[in-house]
């Protein structure tokens, strides 16, 4: 009975050692399946901890470490970048063994670049894998009886985390019936992706089915084989990871022949050259708006600097200064004479504002402004030119309605001739108003050529005048024909006297304003409405120095025929030799204009003529009385001349006494008769001096 126990008890224990052995290979063969499952995927750790926890062999004797599980220890460990990697070692051994981890054989510093280690008994743990963590890592577990190690090489890399990149995507095609081709579409994708070609069906390319299809899957290039109509549509080229989708499509287009696909071609040539003209032109257009706007914008951006900018510019001008000195007499006068204003012109330089690209105004002289004269240059309308001499020029011209004389220099002028304008302006003012002289009316002088402007005398001057109107002579009054030019008025001895009447009182006011005039001879005499005559050229400064003076002027007339000894002799003027050249000039009146002394051609010979005692004889239509003045006035003594005053009150008495014998037209007058001798004439002069 017992026996029959231990045997059973014997069967049993090997029953039961058999089902565990059983039960231990299957469990052995599911995990290797499992680590092939997972051959590229992380260590179950929970399995690895409850095999860690596993009891070890029942037998207490004492052996070396050994690996437990070799066969699934992997001697290389692939990752991707972020990934978790467990290293394991898994031994047994008696004494219990310890384990160390080694990095690429060195025994310690076991570190990581980025992260850390995490060991748990047998298992090297590490996470967030990078790039860096790439190395040879060994295990070490030893006891006293020996060690074992193992290496493991772990390689990591980093990947594309992204749905798929088109690489190469799918080019529309056009193939005939029956004819072959293809399609490609490439992507990138990291992670395992899935590749669809989707096919819509179309009969043109705006004119497609509902119907969508799958009609290849993974696969690159698409083959297109003896093509037809049906074939005609669009091809999706679909690619999906675990990221997402990306698709890239083209069309396939069938044509019957070539022609077609020609024509077609030509028209979409067509269209696309229209499409390229109609571009072009746009493009043009706006280019050209473009450079228009930018041209304008610059050229408004440049005139407003310009009209900005302010140039300051650097000129020399001739300043003309004026002195009215307060004492002394006119050279070459007496202390009598008129204080003649000193015109100097001085060189400066002066600096001016210029705006933009217009210079500015350039005005030669600077001219000091008299505002009691200065006339606004605006209101002076310039007109015919009444005469000019060598550098200066007479204008007429209006102001306010009013006809004006304007003097002023002619180009080529020097600085002199300025000067004298000024001068002559000045005595002008100086002298002031009466009715038998040219008045001053004012002056421009600012900001242009300097203009005097005078009264202005319509008939020209007296000698000119008188001799256009001389009375026709008994020969010309009994032929029958009409003279070439018949006076325009006719002049009556009253009217001559008047005219000398008139000179005399204003000779008269210039000598009581202690000018000078030098040069009173009828063609310095001008002519004015209601025959108003008026002295002009009182304010000329001759140059009695200059031997030119002395010569023939502009008319070719002698100058000294009207000059009085003394001036010709030692060229002394006063107011005497001024009633000299009165005497001359009431000869011209009584001779209409003549010429005096037409004989004699040089200021020697005439002086010779008037040292020598001889005068000019009586004109034939002269009245006695008026010869008598002329006499008195060529008196060769300066001091024996009668004053103007006393000519002025001889000629009134002389107009109040005979006013209606002096009415008798002159070409009826007795001559009396003449003489050369002046002892004579002067006697007789004495005695019929006041007559009348
Ligand atoms: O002799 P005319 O005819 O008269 O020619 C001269 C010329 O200008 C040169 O002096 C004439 N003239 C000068 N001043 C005046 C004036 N105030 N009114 C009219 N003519 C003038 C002068």
């Amino acid at each position: 009975m017992l026996l029959q126990q231990l045997l059973l008890l014997l069967v049993l224990s090997v029953c039961l050692a058999t089902a565990r052995r059983t039960t231990n290979s299957s469990q052995e063969l599911s995990k290797d399946a499992e680590v092939a499952a997972n051959n590229a995927t992380q260590v179950n750790e929970e399995q690895d901890e409850a095999e860690a926890d596993e009891p070890e062999p029942a037998d207490s004797k004492k052996f070396a470490p050994r690996f437990k599980n070799p066969k699934r220890m992997s001697p290389l460990h692939t990752r991707p970048s972020g990934s978790t990697l467990t290293l394991g070692c898994q031994a047994q051994g008696n004494p219990e063994p310890t384990i160390s981890w080694y990095r690429n054989g060195t025994r310690n510093n076991l570190q990581r670049a980025f992260g850390s280690f995490k060991r748990v008994r047998w298992q090297l743990t590490m996470e967030d894998l990078v790039p860096e963590d790439t190395d040879l890592y060994t295990c070490e577990v030893c006891n006293e009886l020996g060690c074992i190690s193992y290496d493991t090489k772990v390689m990591v890399s980093d990947r594309v985390n992204h749905k798929p990149i088109l690489l190469e995507g799918p080019a529309n095609l056009t193939l005939v019936i029956n004819s072959s081709g293809r399609m490609n579409c490439k992507y990138l994708s990291d992670l395992t992706s899935k590749k669809n070609w989707i096919f819509v069906p179309c009969k043109s390319i705006n004119e497609c089915t509902n119907n969508r299809s799958v009609i290849a899957e993974d696969v690159t290039i698409l083959e297109f084989k003896n093509v037809t109509p049906s074939d005609e549509g669009w091809y999706t080229c679909l690619e999906t990871n675990s990221l997402g989708s990306t698709k890239s499509r083209a069309y396939l287009r069938v044509v019957h022949s070539l022609q077609v696909l020609e024509a077609n071609l030509g028209s979409m040539v067509r269209d696309n050259a229209m499409i390229a003209i109609f571009v072009t032109v746009i493009v043009f257009s706006i280019i050209l708006c473009i450079i228009f706007v930018t041209y304008a914008v610059r050229k408004m951006k440049h005139e407003k600097l310009l009209k900005q900018r302010i140039e300051t510019v650097h000129q020399w001008t001739k300043k003309v200064i004026i002195y009215k000195s307060a004492s002394g007499g006119d050279s070459g006068g007496s202390m009598d004479t008129m204080i003649m204003p000193v015109v100097r012109i001085e060189k400066q330089r002066t600096t001016v504002l210029q705006s933009g690209n217009e210079p500015a105004p350039f005005n030669e002289y600077e001219f000091p402004l008299d505002s009691n004269w200065e006339l606004p240059r605006g209101q002076l309308i310039l007109g015919a030119t009444l005469g000019e001499g060598a550098f200066g020029r007479v204008v007429m011209a209006e102001v306010n309605n009013s006809i004006v004389a304007v003097k002023m220099v002619k180009e080529g002028h020097t600085d002199d001739d300025i000067a004298s304008l000024v001068r002559e302006m000045e005595v002008m003012k100086i002298i002031g108003r009466h009715i038998n002289i040219i008045n001053l009316l004012g002056c421009c002088s600012q900001s242009g050529p300097l203009y005097v402007i005078v009264e202005y005398a319509p008939h020209g001057n007296l000698k000119d005048f008188l001799y256009k109107n001389r009375p026709l002579s008994k020969e010309q009054l009994d032929n029958s024909a009409q003279p070439l030019n018949p006076p325009q008025h006719i002049i009556t001895e009253k009217d001559l006297i008047k005219f000398a009447h008139q000179i005399a009182r204003g000779m008269e006011y210039l000598a009581s304003r202690r000018c000078i005039h030098r040069d009173l001879a009828a063609r310095n005499v001008l002519v004015s409405d209601d025959f108003v005559l008026k002295i002009a050229d009182f304010g000329l400064a001759r140059d009695i120095q200059s031997t030119e003076y002395y010569r023939k002027n502009t008319n070719g007339r002698l100058p000294i025929k009207w000059m009085a000894p003394e001036s010709l002799q030692e060229k002394f003027y006063d107011s005497q030799s001024d009633v000299w050249s009165y005497g001359i000039l009431l000869w011209e009146i009584m001779t209409f204009g003549a010429q005096p002394y037409p004989a004699i051609m040089s200021a020697e010979e005439l002086y010779s003529y008037l040292i020598s005692g001889q005068r000019m004889e009586k004109p034939t239509k002269c009245s006695m009385n008026i010869y008598i003045l002329m006499r008195q006035c060529w008196h060769f003594d300066a001091s024996a001349r009668p004053p103007f005053t006393e000519i002025v009150e001889y000629m009134d008495k002389l107009l109040q006494a005979k006013e209606d014998y002096l009415d008798v037209d002159v070409a009826n007058l007795e001559t009396p008769p003449s003489t050369s001798d002046e002892e004579d004439d002067a006697s007789d002069a004495e005695q019929s001096r006041y007559l009348y």
